[in-house]
């Protein structure tokens, strides 16, 4: 396969970008080899600076639910961008885009949009933290809620994946109001609360993991925290970032019919377009400045280009219920291909899947924590990644991460994928 191109593209940005990318999960160091640099994307494909084309599996790690390059979304946004790029004033469209989450996402009474899936949840992190008065936090190892400080302790992505301990720069002060207990462990975040009483304002949580492959939830885990939290007057913040819109119209608290306190969001609000979001009660949000002192700002906070984006994509998806059972047939379909190869060749393997997100570990134990994930056979992921890429298929560049199916994938793509699979030599 000719990348002589993204070989000549890779040596020039590390002269002048860290690593040579601008998000260290981009960079293949824990698959090995350089990265390859995209040129074009168009449905369910990427296209290389040398005119390799891949099925894509990443979807920009989430935002393109519906395909690259989705044509609403592309009218939109030529239209719109005539109209200058940015006000720095409110806008009829960020209403109607708040009215729209409204009307999607259950347990919503107001939104503030921001511009990343970081920004959401330390936003909303803050939030929690002024609204009970409380300083500490508990997080989940292996999760990830972005590259806040407080984020940074036990964290999955590209922090297990370029297996980093603990972060420098992130001071002892704030890593010790961020506890962290096992997914899956009600037991351990009971015993957090009960040696910690009173003094923990949220416990954020991805509902579905997607940050150390994918991992679900196992029955009573979340309703656990649920009625915990409700005891403990603790904020729950679901960090729907990778799950909001994407596993239904109301996202994880729909598809789990579970309710956060709080929710944030990211990826697919913005269609690609850098947004985020946070939302939930009034009681909790009102304390947000300028109405509350919860102070959060930013310069393009509902910028006008990222909210037709996310507006078109979103109305596409609420408007096409059937999306998502067309998502879920396409991922059950992959899900039983790749699990018929692996049993015939009796290669141990565990899929965990919900829609159109799943991952694959090499093992012979349920994926259920960040321990159980880290003890698959990464090394074989690896191999398998390359084998895959040279059979012009693009999986994320790490068994930390969970894959993206769109609904742009054909039942040719999805054949043309397991049959690249049946060929690798376990
Ligand atoms: P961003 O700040 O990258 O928009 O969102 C942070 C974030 C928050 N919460 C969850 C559940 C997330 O998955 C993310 C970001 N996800 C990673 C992929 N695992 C983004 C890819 C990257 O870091 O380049």
């Amino acid at each position: 396969m000719n990348i002589h191109n993204s070989e000549l593209l890779f040596s020039r940005a590390q002269q002048s970008i860290p690593g040579g990318v601008n998000s260290p999960v981009r960079a293949f160091k824990s698959v090995g080899g350089n990265p390859l640099f995209m040129k074009s994307a168009k449905g369910a494909y990427l296209f290389d600076e040398d005119g390799n084309s891949y099925i894509d599996y990443i979807n920009s790690w989430g935002p393109m639910i519906l395909g690259h390059a989705f044509e609403p979304v592309v009218n939109a946004i030529k239209e719109k961008v005539a109209n200058s790029t940015s006000f720095g004033a409110p806008t009829r469209l960020e209403v109607e885009m708040a009215e729209l989450i409204k009307s999607m996402a259950p347990n919503v009474d107001l939104i503030r949009m921001v511009s990343s899936g970081t920004e959401a949840c330390m936003s909303a992190v803050r939030l929690a933290r002024g609204y009970t008065g409380r300083n500490k936090i508990i997080k989940f190892e292996g999760c990830y809620h972005g590259h806040a400080d407080c984020f940074l302790v036990k964290a999955g992505s590209g922090i297990a994946t370029l297996n980093i301990q603990t972060v420098p720069g992130v001071t002892a002060g704030v890593a010790n109001d961020t506890l962290t207990a096992p997914y899956n462990n009600l037991t351990a975040v009971e015993k957090l609360a009960a040696e910690n009483k009173g003094q923990i304002a949220a416990i954020i949580i991805e509902p579905i993991v997607g940050n150390m492959g994918c991992i679900l939830p196992q029955p009573g885990f979340l309703e656990g925290l649920r009625k915990l939290c409700d005891e403990e007057k603790i904020v729950f913040i679901f960090d729907e970032v990778m799950t909001g819109f994407r596993l239904a119209p109301g996202g994880a608290q729909e598809k789990l019919k579970i309710n956060a306190d709080l929710v944030t969001y990211g990826k697919v609000i913005g269609g690609g377009l850098p947004v985020g979001a946070f939302g939930g009660k009034k009681e909790i949000m009102q304390h947000i400045a300028p109405l509350g002192n919860v102070y959060q700002a930013g310069t393009l906070s509902g910028n006008p280009i990222a909210m037709i984006a996310g507006f078109t994509l979103l109305n596409e998806l609420k408007n096409n219920p059937s999306i998502y059972s067309e998502l879920e047939k396409k991922g059950a379909t992959l899900e039983k291909g790749l699990r018929e190869i692996l049993e015939y060749k009796k290669i141990p393997h565990q899929i965990n899947r919900m829609g159109s997100m799943m991952s694959l570990h090499f093992c012979d134990h349920e994926v259920v924590d960040f321990e159980s994930a880290s003890n698959a056979d990464i090394a074989l992921f690896n191999k398998l990644f390359h084998h895959l890429l040279e059979n012009g298929i693009y999986l994320p560049p790490s068994g930390y991460e969970s894959w993206f199916l769109s609904n742009a994938l054909s039942s040719g793509d999805i054949e043309k994928t397991i049959n690249a699979f049946k060929n690798f030599a376990f």
